[in-house]
């Protein structure tokens, strides 16, 4: 059988979130002895909206340790900045002249992120998943482990494979989104009819998983909670529901056996106590990970060139089919 090859991406724009954690990094660690493993810390997807040239650059190498941290191992998976690889860009060209202004117009991402900016919209921003398909399909991608907010982006992945392959031949892979079945949209402790994102600004609003112990606490006891005091999943009590998503995520306990373990809980109070202990204790190891690796950044962009010198040629011969394809190149 051929060999899985495991692609997924994260924008290095802030401090890393157990809504990452769970809902993406946690299944790359997992699943790096199955398949060609390949990361990427997509920095050009970050300039979609404004940024500060020298904190982008320390965000990049502060995500990269945070991953290597969580245990991306450099012996069985590639970690690499994607704007190392210039096939990014140049792919993205190609593609663009496939996809639709139509079908990039229904994307939510873009809907959402478009309103959420003040002042004018980037042409990058409507581009941005035509970057994404690019990312996933120079490397021949069967699996795109990814949170649930990004699944519209890889079905317009695969449609935007399809469509090449039907009018130019059978260039490209097509990919299969994986999404964990606990964890895979974590909502802000803030506010839980939104989803946890690093942009958004607040200090309770997100757990960062280099957060310190009275942190987590801190964070998980403002959680914003219900009125009643059931312990029950339903989408008409949407914060502890999403305390139970957390747990579940945590815990690797599906949903009801999360109701079932909290039956006897006296109240909100009791489930928010249990999980700061679970929380500190999951992201402890990374944490002390992370305050070894940042004391030696050398390391961690050598790892980082090493990461893009191995993938790019696979990404240079996709775009050499693609364009020979097309009638260029
Ligand atoms: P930003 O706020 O900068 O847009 P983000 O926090 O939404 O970032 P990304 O870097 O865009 O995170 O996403 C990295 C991975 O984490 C993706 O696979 C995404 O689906 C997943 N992810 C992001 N937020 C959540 C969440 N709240 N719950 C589960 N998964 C998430
Ligand atoms: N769009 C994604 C990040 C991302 C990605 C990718 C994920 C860019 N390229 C390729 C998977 C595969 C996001 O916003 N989380």
């Amino acid at each position: 059988m051929a060999r899985s090859v495991v692609f997924s991406g994260i924008q290095p724009t802030g401090a890393i979130h157990i809504g990452n954690y769970f809902g993406a990094i946690k299944q790359w660690v997992a699943g790096q002895d199955d398949a060609e493993n390949i990361f990427c810390l997509v920095d050009m997807h970050a300039l979609t909206v404004p940024q500060e040239p020298d904190v982008l650059r320390g965000q990049i190498l502060e995500t990269a340790m945070v991953l290597f941290a969580a245990g991306i191992d450099p012996a069985k998976s590639r970690l690499f900045v994607q704007s190392h690889v210039r096939e990014h860009g140049e792919l993205t060209w190609y593609l663009s002249c496939v996809a639709s202004m139509g079908q990039l117009q229904r994307m939510t991402q873009f809907k959402e992120k478009s309103e959420a900016q003040r002042g004018e919209v980037r042409a990058g921003l409507f581009t941005y998943p035509v970057l994404m398909a690019a990312d996933i399909l120079l490397y021949r991608t069967t699996h795109v482990p990814v949170g649930e907010d990004q699944k519209q982006h890889v079905e317009l992945t695969r449609d935007l494979a399809q469509r090449f392959n039907a009018s130019f031949g059978d260039v490209f892979v097509i990919p299969e989104p994986a999404i964990p079945k606990a964890g895979a949209r974590i909502m802000g402790l803030d506010d839980p009819t939104k989803k946890m994102s690093k942009s958004v600004p607040g200090s309770y609003h997100a757990i960062r998983v280099l957060d310190t112990p009275e942190q987590i606490k801190k964070t998980v006891m403002s959680a914003q909670t219900d009125s009643g005091r059931d312990v029950r999943a339903d989408p008409a009590r949407p914060g502890i529901t999403n305390l139970l998503g957390i747990y579940a995520a945590a815990t690797g306990a599906s949903l009801e056996a999360a109701e079932t373990h909290f039956a006897d809980a006296r109240g909100y109070g009791d489930v928010k106590k249990e999980l700061v202990e679970i929380l500190v204790e999951t992201l402890r190891p990374l944490r002390e990970r992370y305050a070894e690796l940042s004391s030696d950044p050398t390391t961690v962009r050598e790892l980082l060139q090493q990461g893009a010198d191995a993938v790019r040629p696979i990404a240079s011969e996709t775009v050499d089919r693609a364009k020979h394809a097309m009638g260029v190149g």
